[in-house]
């Protein structure tokens, strides 16, 4: 049986004190125990006061980036070790932000998820074609890319610390939501790429969130997709309680 997941990234929102309020309305909604696992990824300066307050609860806290040197000279960059160092063992990839604003490449991408695997991290590995990709017919190619390009390289052994997150590009924050068909469609073909690539026990075992404006109103329909295990969710993850409507949508 493959993990449920619901995460919420946070992205460059909520200070100290307003991550506080958010996970206290959090706690306190999450009322019955939910299907899927939790997860929370607020900004750097907030992971240490999320990952104590939340101890006690189900709720896991990861990190939206990570560089891939173990330290050094990297100003304003932030190492495994020191994610780990404070409980956080878990650590978002390859978020399209990111490559589109911080010039994540696939090269750069592929070194990330060695040095996280390597430091034991779990990963959340995004990836996700352009409207112009898939306007062109190449939405698959390129997906099969990224995947190549960044993350076939790692042992058969590393997959139990994989989790993908398929973002098209199109679909994100812009209030579009690829359709459930066209979700599992592509989720289907990572699957199958996966059994090509490495084999069917991996490819069967690996959760595979879809995110992109999901919300309230179409997380049921997305999450009953076969091949869909949950979602990554980005504004709709900011208010509790339509986080936690979605979380209950499984
Ligand atoms: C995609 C998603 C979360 P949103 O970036 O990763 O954001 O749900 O706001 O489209």
């Amino acid at each position: 049986m493959r993990k449920k997941i619901v995460a919420g990234n946070w992205k460059m929102n909520n200070d100290l004190a307003e991550t506080q309020e958010l996970l206290s309305h959090l706690k306190m909604q999450l009322v019955k125990e939910p299907e899927a696992e939790v997860m929370v990824a607020p900004a750097f300066t907030n992971l240490y006061s999320a990952f104590q307050g939340l101890k006690d609860t189900p709720v896991q806290v990861v990190a939206q980036n990570m560089h891939q040197a173990e330290n050094g000279a990297y100003t304003g960059e932030v190492s495994a070790k020191m994610l780990k160092s404070i409980g956080v063992d878990t650590v978002i990839l390859g978020h399209s932000e990111r490559r589109a604003h911080f010039g994540e490449t696939n090269e750069i991408l592929a070194e990330k998820v060695n040095s996280a695997l390597k430091s034991e991290m779990k990963i959340i590995f995004c990836f996700g074609e352009e409207l112009a990709d898939r306007k062109s017919d190449k939405h698959f190619d390129l997906v099969a890319k990224q995947l190549e390009e960044s993350l076939y390289q790692i042992s058969e052994a590393d997959w139990k610390n994989v989790i993908l997150a398929y973002e098209p590009v199109w679909a994100i924050g812009t209030g579009e939501t690829a359709s459930p068909e066209q979700a599992q469609e592509m989720h289907a073909f990572i699957r199958r790429n996966i059994s090509e690539k490495f084999n069917d026990e991996i490819a069967q075992n690996v959760s595979i969130l879809y995110g992109g404006s999901v919300k309230p109103a179409n997380a049921k329909e997305i999450f009953a997709k076969e091949d869909v295990d949950g979602g990554l969710i980005g504004g709709a993850s900011l208010k509790a309680v339509d986080f936690v409507e979605i979380i209950n949508a499984f």
